[in-house]
């Protein structure tokens, strides 16, 4: 008899393929619908931001693992899994270089109007009216919240672009060659493009709110690839329409995937739908590790990259 479990986001073709292979799959259909399987669920497959709700974790007593499609484990309340000894799976290490490639991209989209100017272009406005210039992106002051994995593989980068960077985090790290700041604040003030790389859960929670957002000021930029719940998204709207922001490239958002329509308004922010992750090569990694943890633990092995 296979296993049963439970897709709750959808995966790569060839991901799902192995899964029905391995499993009897039962697809989630949102909150509010009810899953006639509940209590024959053994095994989770869900993406990071998505995680399990919690009224859904309660109503599969027979749960034995999660695995996330994805590092961030925010979505899923870890204190229950260890209670009720559901092990719980993330794909460390393999979403890193993409992450920070599109950390890297809305730095250049946002400093050089990238969006602004396909926009131009389409709407035969060149030739005709002119279009503002955009700002140099060499030797701006970069800003680093969160130094882990994706922070650094953003600093690597940046630094090939001749940015001056700096990092804040709970501790200075030994082995990271930029110059720390101990305050988040102090970052923000001494930044020109502010990034955000923390992990989500409460103790990052509006980190990033209007006395953070007015340090950077009226020309600096703010770039969230982490979670949306770091940032105050309603102090971020109002920074932005007042001016007291110079712009913002988001590719998270604090309820997604509903996206505010003052920012989807504002002509100097731009925009993702959390697409940080989203390639072919990197999907196609992190599906196998989610498949692989889920047939190690129903194989009774080792979980490959356990929380
Ligand atoms: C993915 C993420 O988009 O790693 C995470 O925690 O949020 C993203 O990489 C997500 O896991 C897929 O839904």
């Amino acid at each position: 008899m296979k296993p049963e479990i439970l897709l709750i986001e959808p995966m790569l073709f060839e991901i799902e393929n192995r899964l029905d292979h391995d499993y009897v799959v039962h697809r989630w259909q949102g909150r509010g619908t009810t899953l006639e399987a509940a209590l024959r669920i053994r095994g989770i497959a869900t993406g990071g931001a998505t995680g399990v709700p919690a009224e859904l974790m309660s109503s599969l007593p027979n749960l034995e693992i999660i695995a996330i499609n994805g590092i961030g484990t925010d979505a899923v309340d870890l204190v229950e899994a260890k209670n009720r000894k559901i092990g719980v799976t993330t794909t460390p290490g393999l979403l890193t270089e993409d992450v920070a490639d599109m950390a890297l991209g809305l730095i250049l989209c946002t400093l050089r109007g990238l969006p602004e100017a396909d926009r131009f272009v389409r709407d035969d406005q060149w030739g005709k009216v002119s279009l503002p210039l955009a700002h140099t992106v060499t030797g701006k002051r970069l800003g680093i919240l969160g130094m882990g994995r994706v922070g650094r593989a953003i600093a690597h980068r940046a630094a090939a672009f001749g940015m001056d960077i700096a990092y804040t985090d709970v501790a200075r790290f030994e082995d990271v060659p930029q110059r720390y700041v101990a305050t988040l604040h102090d970052l923000a003030h001494e930044s020109d493009v502010l990034v955000v790389a923390a992990s989500g859960g409460p103790a990052s929670r509006h980190l990033v709110n209007r006395t953070i957002l007015d340090a950077l000021g009226p020309h600096g930029i703010l770039i969230n690839v982490a979670r949306g719940s770091v940032v105050d998204e309603q102090a971020l709207i109002a920074a932005l329409e007042e001016g007291r922001l110079g712009g913002a490239g988001l590719d998270v958002f604090a309820d997604e995937p509903h996206v505010p329509s003052a920012l989807r308004l504002l002509q100097n922010v731009v925009l993702q739908p959390h697409r940080a992750s989203a390639t072919v090569e990197t999907r196609l990694k992190m599906g196998t590790l989610v498949a692989d943890n889920l047939a190690a633990h129903f194989a009774g092995k080792p979980l490959l990259t356990p929380v």
